[in-house]
């Protein structure tokens, strides 16, 4: 499903991160090393090959909340935008440093004149974040965030599994 706010389309799908060849950056669920790892991040370095992880070494460690960019080497993508969530009960406030993670990224985004950006639900795996207040982080700081872009013109929420998808339709249909 999609909504438009402020012009901006906000999208969710069920679907993996390393495929989505349509949008200019995917937003990769680091960790502080920015080493390839499980995850997100273990199917984002593996699609874009070792270059990826050549050109992350230099800009590591990243903080909680932090966000990076890269290209996007082997991916279909320009960019990958790494972004460090909290873990959850152990970085605090993790609702805040959750919310940075998305106002970071997004701003990045804008300021490399990015026009389309798809996120995973950072935090959410590994990181122990329960998905139904991490969806509703994650919405409400798009929403906040998207009056102050210029040049991003799509956000798209890349969900893993139906349930997840589920949990993020129906927040962004209650924004
Ligand atoms: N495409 C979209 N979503 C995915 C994919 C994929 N290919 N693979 C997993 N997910 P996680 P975190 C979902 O653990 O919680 C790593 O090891 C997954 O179901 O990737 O921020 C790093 O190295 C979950 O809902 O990220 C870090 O150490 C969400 O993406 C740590 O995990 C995030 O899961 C980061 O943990």
């Amino acid at each position: 499903m999609e909504k438009t706010i402020s012009g901006v389309i906000i999208e969710c799908v069920k679907g993996d991160i390393t495929r989505q060849p349509d949008v200019t950056a995917v937003v990769n669920a680091a960790n502080a090393w920015l080493r390839p790892g499980g995850g997100v991040a273990g199917a984002i370095h593996h699609a874009a090959g070792p270059e990826l992880d050549k050109e992350c070494r230099p800009l590591a460690p990243i903080k909680p909340g932090q966000a990076v960019i890269t290209g996007g080497h082997n991916l279909p993508n320009k960019y990958v935008i790494h972004c460090l969530g909290p873990r959850y009960g152990v970085d605090k406030p993790e609702d805040r440093l959750l919310a940075d993670c998305y106002r970071n990224a997004l701003k990045l985004a804008d300021e490399h004149k990015i026009d389309s950006i798809a996120f995973p639900a950072i935090s959410t795996g590994v990181f122990g974040y329960p998905v139904q207040e991490a969806a509703e982080v994650a919405l409400r700081t798009v929403k906040e965030t998207i009056p102050s872009l210029r040049h991003v013109k799509k956000i798209r929420f890349v969900l893993h599994s139906d349930r997840d998808l589920k949990i993020h339709e129906k927040v962004l249909e209650s924004l």
